[in-house]
């Protein structure tokens, strides 16, 4: 009787845990397409690209290295369309002594698997996800008696733990431990980033462009061209092309927005981490590296370095400590549908637009226009925390819950009422015009405040603000903004609010079979 190894779409890592130790001639790798993990949420036709090929090619490199492989196709005759049928459907077929899996990624997942031991009658093992660098139980440990859970203390014991840039008497390198300051630099004209490589679809990949096409077609997003990596090597191309080519501005530019380029200095590899392709320690140390080989800047490898092993680790945590609560949080009671445009990007707001073009053509953009545009937008507006989570979650090739809730209902939405973040996020037009090239070429001003042909986000922005104020106004960070708002006369006031209402009495709201299927 073989161990029977479950590989899931985010596990496809040679090292995976329950892959390391086994023998080949009694294991059997299962890997399955399911209906339902394609259609939690109507992911961008690219994702399931993505994710598919990826896993065809991993079975193919496992086989090629001469591990078993029971691979289903989601057309697979008799196919259930779960995990759990598949896996019960996998112990009939082999009859185990065991099933083996590392722990899933996401809690809805996970909460199956957790079943699977009284549903099964041979043993079921689900190892830790040690691709993380932090465990659930040392990150529950650092939370515990912590009135705010602070991203940066977070970072420094990371930091600690792994050594990276760090003095051999235990300081950080440089001196400074954050160069955060150092990384906002705003565009500058005739910005020319070298391209990210693009990958030609091969034979398999173009046998999943064909079935999704025919299966998905209702699904948000460009189906082609599709340049993603779906192999480690193609992966390793791409950090490869990262670490010569743009980590040296990676810094300066990080928060910098021009239209038409979704790439800018970004190493463009979040999709590859987080499906397994590539192993984010490792590239941190090969940020490190290039610090040390004077090809960039420590602002740079700093800020890049902080983004993996502080803000994703972080991250993961989070959403572990705060699940499944997290999910249904609402604290600022926001209740307005998601508009319409944010499916099919039709909005006379070029950043809005823009930002909408890059996530339809390539499921991407990068963590400013997610952060400062597209989640400043749905903060303001009220959007629902529910329709916003089902939008990220579907749009971006990136995208698994335990990175994009937190993100969204606590970074961008405060839903959960400032666990995660100390202020809202909360900005007016000023901020994405100093950031980016938007604004020179809106339909609507941005130096107009109120009235027509304003830009929205000003008087969204006092709209928020004095809707919110009773929960907002006792914060430190934030409660000086009610001086100014005090300081106006009330006729300028009331402008403000009746613009921002005009403007969102205008907005269509989307209808819910763009996310879900009905
Ligand atoms: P880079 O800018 O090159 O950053 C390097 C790496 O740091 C990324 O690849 C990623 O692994 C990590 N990273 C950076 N910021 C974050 C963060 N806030 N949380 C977790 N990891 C981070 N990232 C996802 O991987 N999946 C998501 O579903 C996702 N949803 C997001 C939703 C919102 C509302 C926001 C504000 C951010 C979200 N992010 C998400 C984080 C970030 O926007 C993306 O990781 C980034 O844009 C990916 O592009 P990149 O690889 O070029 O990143
Ligand atoms: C995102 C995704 C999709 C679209 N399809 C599959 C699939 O058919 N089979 C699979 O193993 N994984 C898929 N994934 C990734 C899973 O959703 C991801 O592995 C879980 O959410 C992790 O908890
Ligand atoms: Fe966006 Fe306002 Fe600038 Fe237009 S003017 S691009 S809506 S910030």
């Amino acid at each position: 009787q073989p161990i029977l190894v479950l590989v899931l779409g985010d596990q496809l890592t040679r090292t995976l845990p329950s892959l390391r130790g086994r023998t080949k001639d009694d294991t059997v790798i299962l890997m399955m397409e399911v209906w339902d993990e394609a259609t939690y949420v109507k992911h961008h036709k690219q994702k399931i690209v993505l994710i598919f090929s990826a896993m065809r090619h991993f079975a193919e490199e496992l086989r090629d290295a001469g591990w078993t492989v029971d691979y289903v196709k989601l057309t697979d005759e008799g196919n259930s369309g779960s995990f759990t049928g598949e896996v019960a459907r996998a112990i009939k077929r082999h009859d185990p002594r065991a099933v083996h899996i590392t722990e899933a990624g996401e809690w809805r997942v996970q909460q199956a698997i957790e079943e699977w031991p009284d549903k099964f009658a041979c043993e079921v093992e689900i190892l830790p996800d040690d691709r993380f660098l932090c465990s659930h139980d040392e990150f529950k440990d650092w939370a515990e008696d912590r009135k705010h859970l602070t991203m940066e203390h977070f970072y420094r014991e990371m930091r600690r733990k792994t050594g990276l840039l760090m003095t051999e008497d235990g300081k950080p390198e440089g001196g400074d431990w954050n160069y955060d300051k150092d990384n906002r630099e705003p565009p500058k004209d005739n910005m020319d980033p070298p391209a990210v490589p693009k990958f030609e679809p091969d034979e398999i990949t173009n046998e999943v462009i064909e079935l999704v096409g025919e299966k998905f077609a209702d699904h948000f997003g460009d189906l082609e061209p599709f340049g993603w990596p779906v192999t480690s090597d193609e992966a390793e191309k791409a950090a490869g092309a990262f670490f010569a080519q743009r980590i040296e501005k990676f810094g300066p530019y990080q928060d910098a927005m021009v239209h038409g380029s979704d790439d800018m200095y970004h190493s463009m590899l979040s999709t590859s981490i987080n499906c397994g392709l590539l192993d984010p320690l490792d590239l941190c140390k090969r940020a490190e590296q290039a610090y040390e080989d004077g090809k960039a800047p420590i602002n740079s490898v700093e800020g890049f370095i902080r983004q993996i092993i502080g803000w994703r680790e972080y991250i993961r945590g989070f959403y572990w400590l705060h699940m499944p609560g997290l999910e249904s949080d609402n604290k600022l009671n926001a209740q307005r549908g998601l508009p319409e445009f944010f499916w099919t990007g039709e909005t006379d707001m070029r950043c809005l637009s823009d930002c909408i073009r890059s996530t339809r053509e390539d499921a991407h953009a990068h963590h400013i226009q997610r952060l400062m545009v597209l989640g400043n937008f749905c903060l303001l507006a009220g959007i629902n925390p529910r329709d916003v989570q089902d939008w990220y979650l579907a749009v971006y090739a990136d995208a698994y819950q335990w990175v994009e809730l937190p993100n969204v209902s606590a970074m961008i939405l405060y839903a959960d009422g400032g666990k995660l973040a100390t202020k809202p996020y909360a900005a007016s037009g000023n901020y994405i015009n100093k950031m980016s090239d938007y604004c020179k070429e809106c339909t609507y001003s941005v130096s107009k405040k109120t009235g027509e042909g304003a830009c929205p986000f000003n008087p969204l922005y006092w709209h928020f603000m004095d809707r919110h104020r009773d929960r907002l106004e006792s914060n430190h960070r934030i409660g000086r903004i009610y001086s100014n708002w005090d300081r106006m006369d009330d006729e300028k006031k009331q402008d403000y609010l009746d613009t921002a209402q005009k403007f969102l009495d205008s907005l269509t709201p989307a209808d819910s079979s763009w996310a879900r299927n009905e």
